[in-house]
């Protein structure tokens, strides 16, 4: 039944040499070290060319007037998922309600990234009951398995609040390229929205470019951005934009953070000594550890969430990239896997297209449109 599975490609997996830890003062946990390390070697070393440091703020103005474009539709924003062409193909190529139908829908959401224990289970469950005729046709089955995929998803819809803690703050962690600091400025951009004063932290020391993109996204929604520019210590830049932060009364700090292995420490110890830091002002901080993971990414997402665990208490994932042609199954994967809470996902590249994740818009956004109905109210 999973004979396809062996001939999948694992594109991302494959042929990766392992970085090796720069530092001899990282403190790497055991045993999964290597798997972190392939994860963060699949991403290309940054071109970093401008020392110097800086201290930028923003001016806090008024919130921006722009209206807001008109959102697309969950499905609309999913269309092309190989999730849904799967499907909608195979449900065309195959109506006739059997076991191949079965085999073949187990392929598909394996090649989706579902993951294979979450493939089976959920195929399983729909081939007893379709043995019990509980199916009267493959709209029928298709419904159950809508069914089953929201109730893997329900869980973990937990929306984050930002309440509670003056500032709250937020440390976004995640391999480099997953999105963070665009995921970063999209947040600053809703919560300002929703009336709140959010400071950004630079905390992406490693690289001038992370800096200036913070910055840039930082001036559009007219929101402070503290930093030091490249090379400043990260914890020291966080930890000062915590200060700034208390002193005049912010709601929400969000600080970004390098995504791989640099040559003054390891990612672990920086993340480590961030969250230090961050307790001595508030023994609570930080109150959301937010990792940022690229839904295009395959199976690989589930053993970068599995290494930054291990590194800092991850709170909450936002999946980005969904839009256009990701899979999606991914977050299938995560939610059986971890439980984590999925807060957002990324459903394109502009500050609006962050969307707080509900299961059955997602799913319904995933399936094809003929198959899982267009509810009411998905926006
Ligand atoms: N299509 C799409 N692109 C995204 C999304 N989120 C981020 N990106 C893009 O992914 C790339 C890397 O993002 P960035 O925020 O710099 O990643 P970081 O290294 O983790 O900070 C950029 O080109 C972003 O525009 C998303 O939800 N959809
Ligand atoms: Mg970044």
């Amino acid at each position: 039944m999973l004979k396809f599975w062996k001939k999948k490609p694992t594109e991302k997996d494959a042929g990766q040499p392992a970085a090796k830890a720069p530092a001899a003062d990282a403190v790497a946990p055991e045993g999964d070290e290597a798997t972190l390390h392939e994860a963060l070697a699949e991403i290309p070393a940054p071109a970093d060319t401008r020392p110097g440091h800086e201290r930028f703020v923003a001016p806090a103005g008024e919130p921006a007037a722009a209206p807001a474009p008109a959102r697309r539709s969950w499905r609309e924003r999913l269309a092309g998922n190989a999730f849904s062409r799967g499907l909608g193909a195979l449900f065309m190529r195959h109506p006739k309600l059997d076991d191949d139908l079965l085999d073949e829908l187990e392929t598909t959401l394996i090649t989706a990234d579902v993951g294979i224990e979450a493939s089976t289970e959920l195929v399983e469950n729909l081939r007893r009951r379709m043995h019990r005729r509980e199916f009267a046709d493959a709209q029928a089955l298709l419904a159950a398995l809508r069914q089953a995929l929201v109730a893997l998803l329900k869980p973990v819809e937990q929306p984050l609040e930002v309440r509670g803690k003056q500032p709250f703050v937020v440390l976004v962690v995640g391999i480099n390229g997953a999105g963070k600091t665009t995921t970063i400025g999209k947040l600053a951009r809703r919560w300002r929205d929703e009336r709140r004063a959010v400071m950004l932290a630079a905390g992406d020391t490693f690289r001038a470019a992370a800096v200036e993109q913070l910055k840039t996204w930082g001036e559009r929604n007219q929101v402070p951005v503290i930093s030091q520019g490249q090379d400043a210590d990260a914890a020291s830049v966080i930890f000062d934009a915590l200060q700034a932060a208390r002193s005049r009364g912010t709601d929400v700090l969000v600080a970004d953070t390098a995504g791989r292995l640099h040559t003054q420490g390891g990612l672990m110890d920086e993340l480590g000594k961030i969250a230090r830091v961050l307790k001595k002002l508030d023994a609570d901080a930080p109150h959301e550890v937010l990792m940022v993971i690229d839904g295009t990414t395959g199976q690989n997402a589930v053993s970068q969430v599995r290494q930054f665990r291990q590194i800092v208490g991850v709170t909450g994932l936002v999946v980005t990239k969904l839009d256009g042609t990701a899979k999606g199954g991914v977050v299938f994967a995560l939610a059986r896997e971890f439980g984590l809470p999925i807060r957002f996902v990324g459903l394109g590249e502009s500050a609006t297209d962050l969307r707080v994740f509900e299961a059955e818009a997602f799913v319904d956004g995933l399936l094809p449109a003929s198959l899982g109905g267009e509810a009411p109210g998905h926006d």
